[in-house]
């Protein structure tokens, strides 16, 4: 991390020019935790973008499928573990009152992990739901179940934890596909070893007599509680989203581990900006760190962000030990 550029933030952050502090969240906030990302190398489940299946489309047309992807999402999310980012978010919301601040966490993840790390509820907003909702998807029926974390939700859907047959090979090709990228370094055509070729477990065809019904009218097929491409965040949650942003300037928001490139959720940083609020963004990819004209911190969020907040939050080591007993 840079240092000079360390030493303004913990300077602006504790002085009283900072008042109010939103942070955004994206998938590069749980990585750290094991948990995939949406672009880049982390996007694609089996031969899938996870982008494709995160549609109301792929739904209707599949939802075998798609139902096969959240599960394995679900399982994932249950096994992961919040990491120090997680951690130093939640500190933030519990300490910001004491130190004359207001703070609230915007995230898009849907990984139930910021509330794992016990961030405060009420300066928490899920942008895009929680894999751990379930809605009902019949027009005339309202069922919706908060907190579910069984797996598997079905018996037909056991069987979808591990993207790979056996993962190890999924490491040896990594290693082969890393070996072949050097020699294409040097000029050489690159070869692409078949030694070890990871397989996918199979994508099953289930019926939907095989997938989760809706338990009040028995018909209607259950879905993840997400918010998908072209469906409309929950009105509530943008409701005090924008409360916050429009009943103070908010003076600093930190973008963590997202790209930007999904709105709303984008839409905060400018809101902020045309504000007069200032902009911190941690992410461990240079090309997502460029136009911004704020601090930009290149690294792991995992490990920035308890860095990046001690002077508000103190050394979180005790909290997150605390924790994991
Ligand atoms: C690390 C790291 C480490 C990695 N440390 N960093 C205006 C203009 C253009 C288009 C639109 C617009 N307004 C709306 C749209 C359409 C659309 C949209 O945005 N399209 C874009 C593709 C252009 N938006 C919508 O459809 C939204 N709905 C809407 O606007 O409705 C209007 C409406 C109103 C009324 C009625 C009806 C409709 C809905 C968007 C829903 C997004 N849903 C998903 C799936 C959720 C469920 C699931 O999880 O499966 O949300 S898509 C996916 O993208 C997911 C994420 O939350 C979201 C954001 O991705 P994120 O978090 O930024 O991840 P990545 O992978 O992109 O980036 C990771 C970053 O981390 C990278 O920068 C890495 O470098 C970094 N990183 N490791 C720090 N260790």
């Amino acid at each position: 991390m840079n240092q000079g550029s360390l030493a303004s933030f913990h300077e602006y952050i504790t002085t009283d020019k900072c008042r109010t502090i939103l942070a955004l969240c994206g998938a590069g906030l749980s990585a750290s935790s094991g948990l995939p990302t949406f672009r880049g190398s982390g996007g694609l489940w089996k031969n899938y973008s996870s982008m494709d299946l995160a549609t109301p489309d792929a739904f209707n047309v599949d939802p075998g499928l798609v139902w096969q992807f959240y599960s394995y999402r679900r399982y994932k999310a249950i096994q992961a573990k919040p990491n120090n980012g997680h951690y130093a978010l939640s500190q933030l919301s519990k300490v910001a009152a004491s130190k004359g601040k207001k703070f609230l966490t915007l995230t898009q993840n849907v990984d139930g992990l910021s509330r794992r790390a016990h961030h405060d509820p009420e300066q928490l907003l899920e942008l895009h739901g929680s894999l751990f909702t379930l809605k009902c998807t019949s027009f005339d029926c309202t069922y919706t179940e908060n907190n579910n974390f069984k797996h598997p939700l079905t018996p037909q859907l056991q069987g979808c934890e591990e993207e790979w047959i056996n993962p190890r090979k999924r490491q040896r090709r990594t290693e082969n596909e890393n070996e072949n990228e050097n020699e294409n370094e040097d000029g050489k055509d690159a070869v692409i070893s078949t030694t070890g070729s990871p397989e996918f477990t199979p994508v099953k065809e289930i019926p939907r007599s095989g997938l989760p019904t809706c338990p009040q009218c028995k018909t209607g097929l259950l879905r993840p509680g997400v918010v998908w491409f072209g469906e409309s965040l929950p009105f509530k949650v943008l409701d005090q989203a924008d409360q916050f942003i429009m009943s103070q300037k908010v003076d600093l928001i930190l973008v963590i581990g997202t790209s930007q490139s999904v709105w709303p959720a984008a839409g905060y940083v400018n809101r902020v900006k045309l504000q007069g609020g200032k902009v911190a963004i941690f992410n461990t990819d240079e090309e997502d760190l460029e136009g911004c004209d704020g601090w930009k911190f290149l690294g792991d969020a995992a490990e920035l962000l308890p860095q990046a907040l001690k002077p508000l939050i103190g050394d979180i080591t005790e909290v997150v030990e605390n924790d994991k007993e």
